[in-house]
Parts: C-alpha cells; structure tokens; sequence
C-alpha cells in the first residue's frame, strides 16, 4: 500500500468517526450507493476500507477436494415464472443469457456457448447470512470473460443480475472491482455436475469475495451500468435496515 492509500486508511479507521470518514471516501470515490439514509455512513465505512485494504484482486481462500461440504442448503424457492418453467421443460436449450447496457456488443449467450469458453473453477467458501455456510466446488466461466465479449464501455461502474425470480428476490449488483475479478464465475457446475435445478439452473453467479445472497441464481439478464440512479431495488433483494448492506464482504 503506497504512503497516500495509508493515510486515507488511517483517517477511515482512526477514530475520525462514521460522518468524518464518510466524507473521506467521498473524496476518493469509495463511497458505495447504499450511503443514503441513517446506515449510509457505516456502510461507506464497511466499503471503503474493504476496498483499500484489498488491494484490487485479492483472492478469497480455496480449499481442496476432501473439504467439499456433504450438503449445500438450498435457500430461496424455485421461480414462480411461466417463462422459467419452459426453458427448465427443455433442459435450458432455449435460454439466452441477455449482456447488456453500458456494452459495446450487447450479447444473448447459450449455455453451449458458455460450455464452449475457457473453464473456470473454485473451491469456496458459501456464507449465508442466515448463519450458514458450506464448501462448494463451481464450475463455469468468468463473469470477465462475458463482459470482454460485450465489450465494456468507459464509464461502466456496477453490474446488476436480474434472476428469473426478480419478482421475489429483487436484483442484486457488484462493482467494476468485484465484477472483473478471477474469483467471481458464471456457473454451470457445482461439485462436479451440472447446477442442480434448486442451486440456480442454468447458470448462477458466483462472487466469491460476498456473502451468499449476492451470488444470484437463475440468470435472465446482466445489465452493465454507470449508475445505479437510487433505484432502491437496484440496491439488493432487502435494503441495509434489515442487514443485507449493498457491499457485503466477507
Ligand atoms: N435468484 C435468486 N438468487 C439467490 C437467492 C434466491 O432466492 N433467488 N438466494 C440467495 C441466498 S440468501 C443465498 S445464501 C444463496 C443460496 O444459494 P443456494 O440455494 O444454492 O445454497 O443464493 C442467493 N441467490
Ligand atoms: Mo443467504
């Protein structure tokens, strides 16, 4: 960490309090889009230091084989979608993955063209904010390589996933940071077979650096923005009050 990223650390963390080192990530551009509102400060805190102290592509911790959990709990009901039950009838041939926005080629991705991409795999740890978590092999793509297809266009700030299920579950969003790293996967696998229906069929996401909840199954749509423009869904499935904050790094 060079000498100015250090002082911005020290003036978040040393005591200046919640309001004062709000006003510091503002400054350097680390403010997150939750930092409205009575819990804005806390979550700028949360956000900005995270950001500083992991320097750009820190990785989450991989385990090996023999560490596989024997069950991943299942969380969130299948989507009630007419469209969804379709695709799911005919084993997900006809779903398009839509890549859009901020994109220079807005792109709608097969799953065999997905399969047909570099593999990319980890062994993570899922943590549920409902007090569980489980150790689970995913295979899949890159969220990177999908975004070079599309072709990110300057100005590009957050990536939000719109799940079958957005009825319900609301949309969920990363940053550039988060959207770019190695460790956050489109998934078709997990634990050497297909993605199972009930885990996020055909293709989930995988952000290995959040809490579960950010890893949104089901994926109709990836829409690349500058802006999230206060659109209180945009945020996340359930806003700070109820402790789903917008960064939830683990
Ligand atoms: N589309 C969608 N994505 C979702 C959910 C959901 O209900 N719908 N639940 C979230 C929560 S809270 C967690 S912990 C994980 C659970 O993933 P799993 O059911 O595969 O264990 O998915 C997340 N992604
Ligand atoms: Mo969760």
């Amino acid at each position: 960490m060079n000498a100015s990223r250090r002082k911005m650390l020290a003036g978040l963390t040393g005591g200046a309090g919640l309001v004062a080192a709000a006003r510091i990530a503002s400054k350097y551009g680390l403010v997150p889009p939750d930092s409205g509102g009575i819990y804005g400060p806390g979550e700028t805190l949360t956000y900005a230091t995270q950001r500083l102290l992991t320097a750009h592509h820190s990785m989450a911790r991989e385990f090996s084989r023999s560490e596989i959990s024997k069950a991943l709990p299942v969380n969130g009901p299948p989507p009630a979608s007419d469209i969804y039950e379709r695709l799911q009838a005919g084993r997900f041939a006809d779903w398009r993955l839509r890549v859009d926005g901020l994109v220079e080629r807005p792109q709608l991705l097969s799953l065999a063209e997905l399969k047909r991409w570099p593999l990319a795999s980890q062994i993570t740890m899922h943590t549920c904010e409902e007090g569980w978590s489980a150790i689970v092999e995913w295979t899949g793509v890159t969220l990177g390589q999908a975004l070079r297809a599309a072709g990110v266009k300057a100005g590009a700030k957050y990536v939000v996933f719109f799940p079958f299920d957005s009825d319900a579950f609301g949309v969920e969003s990363i940053d550039m940071d988060d959207a770019w790293h190695p460790q956050t996967l489109l998934a078709y696998g997990m634990n050497g077979r297909e993605l199972p229906d009930e885990h996020g069929a055909p293709v989930r996401l995988r952000v290995a650096r959040q809490m579960g909840y950010k890893s949104v199954k089901y994926l109709a749509r990836i829409w690349v923005t500058d802006s999230l423009g206060g659109v209180r869904k945009e945020l996340g499935h359930k806003p700070p009050e109820f402790g789903y904050a917008w960064y939830a790094g683990i």
